[in-house]
């Protein structure tokens, strides 16, 4: 049994802070991560054309002033790769490998109500008693592979996009099946179409997808970003969205612009690419005529854009609101369906019926194909800590705690699991919002709350049901007060067969979710019980 003061689970961009910031703070501390290298999210989606939806520049730490003026991006949007580079980077500027045991799967923490201390196992057999457990293990971390009879008979290979072969794959010459068009799918079929033989893309939701714009990071913004960078990064603070990109003040009604000044805004916005095209609009995720009008402009581009009327239509999405699955940002996706050596098949009117050992049979059909890619998705926000057996008070399972749904104190923290943290956790804004940005607020809260602990001589932190019951409903009122309610989304679990329907992370955005946390901080944790030594 090895001890130590923090134990941190996941080296991604989350746990390479949450270490950083332990370092500091001059406690033991050890990171178990289950790649062989860090970066997380983007040490396992190395599936072709992988790249964040969020803006490189922004996209990126803003604790280091060092780092933020010495790191270049080649480009708007950084490619997978870029930012598994950058991972390193940072792994190697802050020294932070010498404290991170790689290849390591945690299975089991449980919690020692005598000695307040967690008990953290591992599948190599290495044990850790520690003060502090902080959970850093993604919300898009377990992949679901979807239970289709007769996978397992496919004589061909089958990738999942976010398990994808460090050493890539050369698909030419070679046809491909891909079953799923969220962001995976919609960023890697332009790719692997481009390279295949043949690619079938079976789609089950026509998902919007708005194009990126993506391109070399030009000099000149580059230098005059990193000149306000500050400011810059003081914005997104304050913002919704976590991000300096999309300006709040400039948000408009949809309903309350005419019909001509409605198309100027959405083809300005659709030209600034991306998620300027949801952030633009105050009524769009509350208004569902609001929605409808600005879905109908992406459907016109659609229909603009696909010479195959029946394919445009097809790839018209039809039964969510806009932005209420998580908007994709592509380039080149609808274009894709104009080749030749590409075919959309609408599983939702012909669905699959079994996979075959040369393919996939649906109703009507055989298809034959020599690959398959599951594009399919994660078990999110509650899968990769749900996958853990983590005991808390009295032996109980949080897994067997949240059977009817995640419950959690500012997605922060869980009652009944003393000096347990999550990070990005069901009931924080993360998903959101700006990765990065949530990770560091979240990181320095905790930080800071355990150095509060530390100078209080307090042993036990952990969060008040009164607080988690309130904090709960409050994700739950915010959220049904807007649209995002409204499709079968992994934000509310409907992707996993038997998950319970519950609305996962906080809507209300970063600015209001952080200056919440900081009120909490600056009146001394209200809704946290904190045992100390001195008042003991
Ligand atoms: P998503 O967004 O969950 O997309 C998964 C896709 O796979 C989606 O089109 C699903 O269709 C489809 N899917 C899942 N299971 C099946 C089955 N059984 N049959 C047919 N189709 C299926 O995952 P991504 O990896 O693309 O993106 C996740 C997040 O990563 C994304 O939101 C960004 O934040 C980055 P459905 O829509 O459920 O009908």
């Amino acid at each position: 049994m090895e001890d130590r003061d923090v134990v941190i689970v996941g080296a991604g961009f989350a746990g390479m802070y949450m270490l950083h910031k332990i370092q500091q703070m001059g406690m033991s501390v050890t990171v178990i991560e289950r790649g062989d290298g860090v970066g997380g999210t983007w040490y396992w989606n190395r599936y072709p054309g992988a790249r964040c939806d969020v803006e490189s520049m922004s996209y990126s730490y803003s604790f280091s002033e060092d780092l933020q003026q010495e790191w270049v991006w080649p480009q708007r949007y950084a490619a997978q790769p870029e930012i598994l580079r950058y991972a390193n980077h940072v792994a190697d500027r802050f020294d932070l490998r010498r404290d991170i045991l790689f290849e390591t799967t945690v299975t089991k923490a449980e919690y020692d109500e005598e000695a307040k201390r967690w008990t953290v196992q591992t599948e190599t057999g290495r044990t850790f008693r520690t003060r502090y457990l902080i959970m850093a293990t993604g919300c898009l971390s377990v992949p679901k592979v979807p239970e289709l009879p007769g996978l397992d008979r496919f004589a061909g290979r089958v990738l999942h996009t976010a398990h994808w072969p460090h050493e890539g794959v050369d698909f030419s010459g070679v046809t491909v099946g891909i079953i799923g068009t969220g962001s995976s799918g919609v960023q890697s079929i332009p790719l692997i179409a481009k390279q295949a033989r043949h690619l079938t893309v079976f789609q089950r939701t026509a998902n919007f997808s708005i194009p990126a714009w993506n391109g070399p990071m030009r000099a000149e913004r580059e230098a005059e970003m990193k000149r306000r960078y500050g400011a810059l990064r003081q914005r997104a603070r304050t913002s919704y969205a976590g991000d300096y990109t999309y300006a709040d003040e400039d948000m408009v009604s949809i309903l309350e612009l005419s019909p001509e000044e409605r198309e100027l805004q959405f083809e300005k916005r659709w030209q600034e690419g991306g998620f300027h095209y949801q952030y633009a609009f105050g009524d769009l995720m509350v208004s569902e005529q609001a929605n409808e009008i600005a879905a109908e402009f992406v459907r016109g581009k659609i229909r603009a854009t696909v010479k195959n009327p029946k394919v445009a239509e097809i790839l018209c999405p039809k039964d969510h609101p806009l932005g209420s699955k998580r908007l994709c940002v592509d380039s080149e996706y609808y274009e894709t369906y104009n080749r030749d050596n590409v075919s959309l098949i609408d599983i939702k009117a012909d669905p699959i019926v079994e996979i075959t050992k040369s393919g996939l049979r649906t109703r009507e059909a055989d298809h034959r194909f020599d690959a398959l890619v599951l594009a399919t998705g994660f078990d999110a926000m509650t899968g990769a800590l749900t996958k853990i057996d983590i005991r808390g008070r009295g032996g109980v399972s949080l897994k067997e705690q949240w059977q009817d749904g995640p419950r959690t104190y500012l997605g922060l923290a869980v009652a009944g699991f003393p000096n347990l943290f999550t990070i990005n956790g069901p009931g924080s804004p993360s998903v959101f919002v700006n990765m990065i940005l949530a990770c560091e607020q979240h990181v320095e809260w905790i930080s800071r709350l355990i150095g509060h602990a530390e100078a209080s001589r307090c042993i036990e932190i952990e969060a008040g049901d009164e607080a988690q019951e309130a904090w709960t409903r409050e994700l739950s009122e915010s959220a049904d007060k807007t649209l995002y309610v409204k499709a079968n989304s992994w934000y509310l679990g409907a992707n996993i067969p038997g998950k319970p329907r519950i609305f996962m992370p906080y809507v209300d955005g970063f600015h209001t979710y952080a200056s919440i946390c900081e009120n909490m901080a600056s009146k001394g944790y209200p809704g946290f019980q904190l045992s100390c030594l001195d008042r003991l």
